[in-house]
C-alpha cells in the first residue's frame, strides 16, 4: 500500500453523524487513477482501526484529515500510534492544517501539511518521496528541513471537472447510508467546492478563493444512478457549500432526475437571497424532482450583525423568503449564530424576536439549528477582529481541542453580553432539544422553553438558562 488516509472521529462519543468522507474519497480516487494504491480508514465507522492496521501492509506514508476542534485530539492519538508502531511519515490535510500550517507542523508527530485541495499536492509528494526528489517546488506543501519549517506557495485550485470517476469501493458504502428505521435510505453527495461569497466567519475563502467549481454532470449522473440502482439509496443530501450556485446546472440535474423517474427525494443547503430569486417554474421543478426540504444559514436577526458577517442579506429578506417557503409549502431549517464580535444585547434580542416570529407562525419550519455560539475559526476575517478584541488563540495544537461552539469563552464580548448570549443560545436550543428522561414529555419542555422566549421578546424578561444543571444532575444519579 502506498498511502493510508484516515479520518479521525469528531466527538468523544461514538454516535456522531456518519457523513461520507468525501475529502478522502476524492483524493484516494484521484491517486488510484494515477496508479497509486490507497486505503481509507474512517474512525467514525472503523472503530477498531488498530486491529485493521495490524492486519494491513505497511504504507509508505499516512495522511490524516483534520478540522478545527476535537478532531485534532483523535488525529494526534492516531498519529502517535502510527509513529510508534509503523514509524512512517505522517501528513495532515483539511481545514485546520490549511488555516494554521506553521503551528500544525511545529508538532513533533507531523512531518508534512497539505494546504487546500489535496489531490495534486499529495500526488506530487508521493512522486517526490518515491524518486527522492526535492520538495521545494511542490505547491501547497509544508515540510520540515534541518529543523526549519518551510511552507511552499499555495496551489491553484484543483480542476474538479477533470475527475473521471469516484471509486466507491474504497469505502464500505453501506456504512454511510443513513437509515431511519422506516423507508429512508439517505446518502450524502458532494459534487462541488466553494461558493461565490465571502462571509466573514467562514473558511471558504481559504479553500476556494471565493469561487465555485463542480464535477462534470455525466459523473454526477453516473454516481446517482449507481447509488440508487446498486445500493437502494432513496434520498440524497447534497453536501455542498452552495448547491444552487449555478441555477442552470441545478435545472439540468432536476430535469434528469424527473426523466429517470427514480422516485427519490433530496435536500440541500440554500442561500436566502438565492431562494428569493427562484421563480415558480424553478420551484415546481424542485418539488417534481424530489426536493423535500432546504436548510438556510440565516445567522442573525440584526441587520448590523448580518453586515458584519458579510452575509449579503437582511432581516427583511429572511421574512420574505419565509413567506415564500410557506406559500410554496416547503419544509425548511434555519441556522443561527450568536456572540459575534461587536454584537450587543440589542442585536441578540433582534435574533430572539426573529426566531420567535419564525417559530410562531410557520408550520413548515422544522427546526431552528442553534443559535450556536460564534467560534472564530483561524484564517477567517472575523478571527482577526476577535483577536483585536481580546481573543487569545491557543499557542499549540493541543489547545484547539475544545475550540467548538460550546467550548469558546466569547472573550471579545463584555461579561453581560457573554452571559446573555449563552443563556439565549441554550434557551432557544431547549425548544428542540431531546432531554434525558423527558423524551416522552418533549412537547411540554419545548413549550416551556418557547414561553421563556415569549417573555423575553414581549416583556424583555430574560430568565437565564439554569436547567442544564438539573438535567446534568439527573444524568449523574441516573435518576
Ligand atoms: C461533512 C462535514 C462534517 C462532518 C465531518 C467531516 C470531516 N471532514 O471529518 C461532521 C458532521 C462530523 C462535521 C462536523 C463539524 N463541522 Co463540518 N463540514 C462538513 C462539510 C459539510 C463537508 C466536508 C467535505 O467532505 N467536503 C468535501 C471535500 C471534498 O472538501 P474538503 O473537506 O475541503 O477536502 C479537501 C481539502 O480540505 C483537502 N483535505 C481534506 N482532508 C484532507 C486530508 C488529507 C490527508 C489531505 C492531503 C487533504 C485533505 O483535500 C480535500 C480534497 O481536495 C463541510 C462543508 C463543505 N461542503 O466542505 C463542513 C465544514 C468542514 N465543517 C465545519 C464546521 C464548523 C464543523 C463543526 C464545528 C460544526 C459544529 N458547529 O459542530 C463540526 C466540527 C467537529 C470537530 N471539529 O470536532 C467548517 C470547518 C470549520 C473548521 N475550521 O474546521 C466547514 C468548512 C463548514 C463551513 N463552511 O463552515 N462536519
Ligand atoms: S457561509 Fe456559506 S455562503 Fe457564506 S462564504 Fe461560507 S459557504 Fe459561502
Amino acid at each position: 500500500m502506498d498511502v493510508l488516509l484516515f479520518r479521525p472521529k469528531t466527538a468523544d462519543h461514538d454516535y456522531s453523524t456518519k457523513s461520507v468522507p468525501w475529502n478522502l474519497l476524492y483524493i484516494a480516487s484521484f491517486l488510484e487513477q494515477k496508479g497509486f494504491s490507497v486505503k481509507i480508514i474512517d474512525e467514525l465507522v472503523d472503530k477498531n482501526w488498530v486491529s485493521i492496521l495490524n492486519k494491513s501492509d505497511k504504507p509508505l506514508i499516512v495522511g490524516v484529515s483534520v478540522m478545527t476542534g476535537l478532531q485534532i485530539k483523535y488525529a494526534l492519538l492516531f498519529s502517535k500510534w502510527i509513529k510508534e508502531k509503523l514509524g512512517v511519515p505522517v501528513f495532515w490535510g483539511g481545514v485546520h492544517p490549511t488555516s494554521l500550517p506553521e503551528q500544525t507542523l511545529k508538532h513533533e508527530l507531523i512531518d508534512f501539511v497539505i494546504k487546500g485541495d489535496g489531490e495534486e499536492t499529495l500526488f506530487e509528494l508521493l512522486q517526490a518521496l518515491k524518486k527522492k526528489k526535492s520538495l521545494e517546488n511542490i505547491d501547497g506543501l509544508g515540510f520540515k528541513k534541518s529543523g526549519r519549517i518551510i511552507i511552499n506557495k499555495n496551489r491553484n485550485l484543483f480542476n474538479l471537472s477533470s475527475l473521471k470517476k469516484i471509486n466507491f469501493n474504497l469505502i464500505n458504502l453501506d456504512d454511510f447510508i443513513l437509515r431511519d428505521g422506516h423507508n429512508l435510505q439517505s446518502f450524502d453527495i458532494n459534487t462541488s467546492r466553494g461558493c461565490y461569497f465571502n462571509c466573514s466567519f467562514c473558511v471558504n475563502k481559504l479553500f476556494s478563493h471565493i469561487s465555485w467549481r463542480s464535477i462534470k454532470l455525466e459523473l454526477l449522473f453516473r454516481m446517482v444512478e449507481q447509488l440508487v440502482k446498486e445500493y437502494g439509496v432513496n434520498h440524497i443530501h447534497w453536501m455542498e457549500l452552495d448547491f444552487f450556485s449555478s441555477k442552470t446546472r441545478v435545472k439540468k440535474i432536476m430535469f434528469w432526475l424527473i426523466k429517470q423517474n427514480f422516485n427519490i427525494t433530496w435536500d440541500a443547503n440554500c442561500r436566502i437571497d438565492n431562494f428569493e430569486k427562484f421563480d415558480d417554474e424553478f420551484i415546481t421543478l424542485m418539488k417534481q424532482s424530489g426536493c423535500v426540504y432546504l436548510t438556510f444559514g440565516v445567522e442573525s436577526g440584526s441587520n448590523k450583525i448580518l453586515k458584519k458577517l458579510n452575509k449579503k442579506l437582511t432581516r427583511e429578506q429572511v421574512l420574505n423568503v419565509e413567506n415564500k417557503l410557506v406559500k410554496n409549502k416547503i419544509d425548511h431549517y434555519f441556522q443561527f449564530m450568536i456572540g459575534v464580535p461587536t454584537e450587543t444585547k440589542e442585536d441578540m434580542s433582534l435574533t430572539a424576536s426573529l426566531v420567535y416570529n419564525l417559530i410562531r407562525k410557520n408550520p413548515y419550519l422544522k427546526e431552528i439549528y442553534g443559535p450556536n455560539i460564534y467560534t472564530p475559526y483561524p484564517g477567517t476575517d472575523l478571527y482577526f477582529e476577535a483577536l483585536k478584541q481580546g481573543f487569545v488563540p491557543p499557542k499549540k495544537l493541543e489547545g484547539w481541542f475544545n475550540f467548538h461552539w460550546d467550548g469558546v469563552n466569547l472573550d471579545w464580548l463584555s461579561l453581560k453580553e457573554k452571559k446573555f448570549a449563552k443563556s439565549l443560545s441554550f434557551n432557544i436550543k431547549g425548544i428542540y432539544k431531546e432531554f434525558p428522561f423527558f423524551s416522552s414529555r418533549k412537547r411540554l419542555l419545548s413549550k416551556y422553553f418557547f414561553f421563556k422566549l415569549f417573555l423575553l421578546v414581549k416583556f424583555g424578561i430574560n430568565i437565564p438558562y439554569f436547567e442544564g444543571f438539573f438535567f446534568d444532575f439527573l444524568k449523574k444519579f441516573k435518576f
